[in-house]
């Protein structure tokens, strides 16, 4: 049985990546949805709905765990998702909290996410639940995900815009930057430029595919290690917007996205 991610596009990619590298045994199974792009700036109730029709279409791929590959979908949609799947459904922002939360020297976190995700305040919750005394900054760059679906991840011109967007942090003293939506891994490299050096940044995908091995191994039904794990990519978008995309990063020269 396969393993589900879903996305609003091309971002859930940076979760399948990892899942690829953890569990190479698994096979996985991917969905974009492209054509409503962006989730991030659209009302709570609207992605959740989203979330639920991306959820049924892997569901019926008889998908053995979800995961919520998406911050704005885990923030609008995991715990109703969580308590009408009898399968186990992993989010992003608790494993990314956690993994900040550790990570983190001055108890100054940054979190760089969506419109929806920063005004859910979820993140913000789930640290100071972690650690109470933590200062949370957040800051809403709904722009990066429309450069990242168009592919304008490195140059001049990039780093200009990045710098500019994440301007305000400057101000801060965060020694850590939470990357609260799954897009961002993609222009990491710009990211990490326009912060500076002394300023760790945290991908949840690792702690929250590890949270997935967890799950699958407490339930003893992780794949044969014998077997090689196959991939399914779908998006509800143009196959010719999402396929350069992910062959690069996924780095697969025979993806094809159906
Ligand atoms: N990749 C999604 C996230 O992690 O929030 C959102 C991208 C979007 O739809 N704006």
């Amino acid at each position: 049985q396969p393993i589900g991610f879903m996305d609003s596009g091309v971002g859930g990619l940076t979760v399948l990546k990892e899942a690829m590298r953890q569990l190479p045994n698994e096979d996985l199974i991917f969905i974009g949805d492209q054509a409503r792009l962006p989730y991030g700036e659209k009302p709570a109730e609207i992605v959740k709905g989203f979330a639920w029709q991306m959820t049924n279409f892997l569901v019926r791929h008889e998908i053995k765990a979800l995961v919520v590959a998406c911050n704005t979908a885990t923030a609008a949609a995991l715990p109703d998702l969580q308590a009408q799947l009898a399968i186990p459904v992993i989010g992003v922002i608790a494993p990314g909290s956690q993994l900040a939360s550790t990570v983190t020297k001055n108890q100054q976190v940054g979190v760089i996410a969506t419109t929806g995700t920063i005004q859910s305040g979820a993140y913000s919750q789930q640290l100071k639940a972690l650690v109470p005394e933590m200062t949370v900054n957040g800051l809403a760059v709904p722009d990066f995900v429309m450069m990242i679906e168009a592919n304008q991840r490195h140059g001049a011109a990039v780093q200009q815009k990045v710098n500019q967007l994440l301007a305000p942090l400057k101000m801060s003293q965060i020694d850590t930057l939470i990357l609260g939506c799954t897009h961002f891994p993609l222009l990491a490299t710009a990211i990490q430029t326009a912060v500076g050096p002394n300023v760790t940044l945290v991908d949840p995908a690792k702690a929250a595919v590890a949270d997935l091995v967890q799950v699958l191994s407490d339930r003893q039904v992780l794949a044969d290690t014998q077997q090689a794990g196959r991939l399914q990519t779908f998006t509800t978008g143009q196959v010719s917007d999402f396929t350069p995309i992910a062959r690069q990063w996924l780095g697969l020269p025979d993806l094809n996205a159906q």
